[in-house]
């Protein structure tokens, strides 16, 4: 077992506290294989009606996954490890997807990678005035993963493009325009919401209850812009339409795109465009991505960059998307040996 996530049982609700506050709640091996075990037991026993998720102490919500242990890995034992804790995160990822049972996430904080993983398969999606999500992978030389393949495609318009190569943050507010958040909620308002819960109260109906009335979602605001500008298949295509646009706003997200790792932009473009025909085909295609990318430069480079030495100056190889060639991506994509494949959570019901 782990300290790093605690888990309860209040008569009729599960609830799972994230408790890892040094590392801002980033998931590590122990945590997905602890709240996948809950999630199963409490799957298939009758006295639970709903699950509670939130975070525990300090900021929340959940910085994402524990990507220095798996670039260690990827230095240290040819990503064996680092494999390990992709599989079991998406294990995860899909039995939150698949549950049959109510789960409410409470995003009060930041929301980023493995965070956005285990939220947005859940029914009941809190923002408050705290939240800020983002999919930064393109920052550290990964790729929007934890079912991003699957999610960013359907957001409105190009808004799943738009965060995927630019790792813009959004807001509560901004959230639930885009349907990252079913509900928003003042932060002061999530223990009542809580315990309300646990009483056995229907959490839609709590969460209509307590939901705030909330600023408008700047985002709305640059939506046409986001659609016409990110619409291009292509990120050559896309970087050309924001060079050709005059704005202010787009020479400033032009700047982000530039700065993202080339690779796995083009990564995250043909992830969206593969449609794949259910969240598990979604989550093997991602398994297969993971297991080559963590062992590339880019990778290596792009956490260095950020969370090691924070000199946020990554070197990318390729440099430019010009020099990412289909073969490349190919390579990235292509099926695991024979017996590597990723395959969800046997069906024990
Ligand atoms: C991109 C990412 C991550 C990130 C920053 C990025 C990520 C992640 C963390 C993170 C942040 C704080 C911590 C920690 C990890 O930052 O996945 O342990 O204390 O986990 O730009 O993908």
């Amino acid at each position: 077992m782990t300290d790093e996530v605690n888990i309860h049982r209040h008569g009729k609700v599960g609830h799972i506290s994230l408790a890892r506050p040094k590392a801002l709640h980033a998931l590590t091996l122990g945590m997905c294989e602890a709240m996948s075990a809950a999630l199963l037991e409490w799957r298939d026993d009758g006295d639970i009606e709903a699950v509670i998720l939130d975070h525990a102490e300090g900021r929340g919500f959940c910085a994402g996954g524990d990507v220095t242990m798996v670039r260690n890995s990827a230095l240290e034992d040819d990503g064996a490890a680092g494999r390990a804790f992709f599989y079991a995160e998406y294990r995860l990822n899909h039995l939150m997807f698949t549950y049959p049972k109510p789960i409410v996430a409470f995003m009060d904080g930041v929301t980023m990678g493995g965070g956005v993983g285990i939220s947005q398969p859940c029914d009941f999606r809190v923002a408050t005035e705290n939240t800020m999500f983002a999919m930064p992978e393109g920052s550290i030389g990964l790729f929007p993963d934890v079912g991003a393949g699957w999610y960013l495609p359907r957001l409105p318009g190009a808004v799943g493009k738009f965060l995927a190569l630019t790792a813009a943050r959004l807001d509560g507010a901004e959230c639930l325009w885009a349907g990252l958040a079913t509900h928003h909620l003042p932060s002061d308002s999530l223990a009542a919401a809580k315990a309300r819960i646990i009483a056995g109260e229907e959490a839609g109906t709590v969460l209509a209850d307590l939901g705030n009335s909330h600023p408008e979602a700047r985002i709305a605001g640059n939506a046409e812009k986001i659609d016409l500008l990110f619409g291009p298949d292509t990120l050559e295509g896309i970087i050309a339409a924001l060079e050709a646009d005059d704005s202010e706003w787009a020479a400033k997200e032009l700047k982000a795109v530039r700065s993202k790792c080339p690779t796995t932009g083009k990564v995250a473009l043909r992830q969206f465009a593969a449609d794949q025909p259910d969240f598990a085909a979604n989550m093997a295609m991602e398994y297969r991505i993971a297991s080559r990318i963590m062992l590339r430069h880019d990778f290596i480079e792009g956490v260095r960059a950020v969370l090691i030495d924070k000199d946020g100056a990554p070197q990318w190889d390729p440099a430019s998307p010009e020099g990412v060639t289909e073969a490349m991506l190919d390579d990235i994509f292509a099926p695991m040996p024979e017996g590597e494949e990723w395959t969800p959570f046997p069906d024990l019901s």
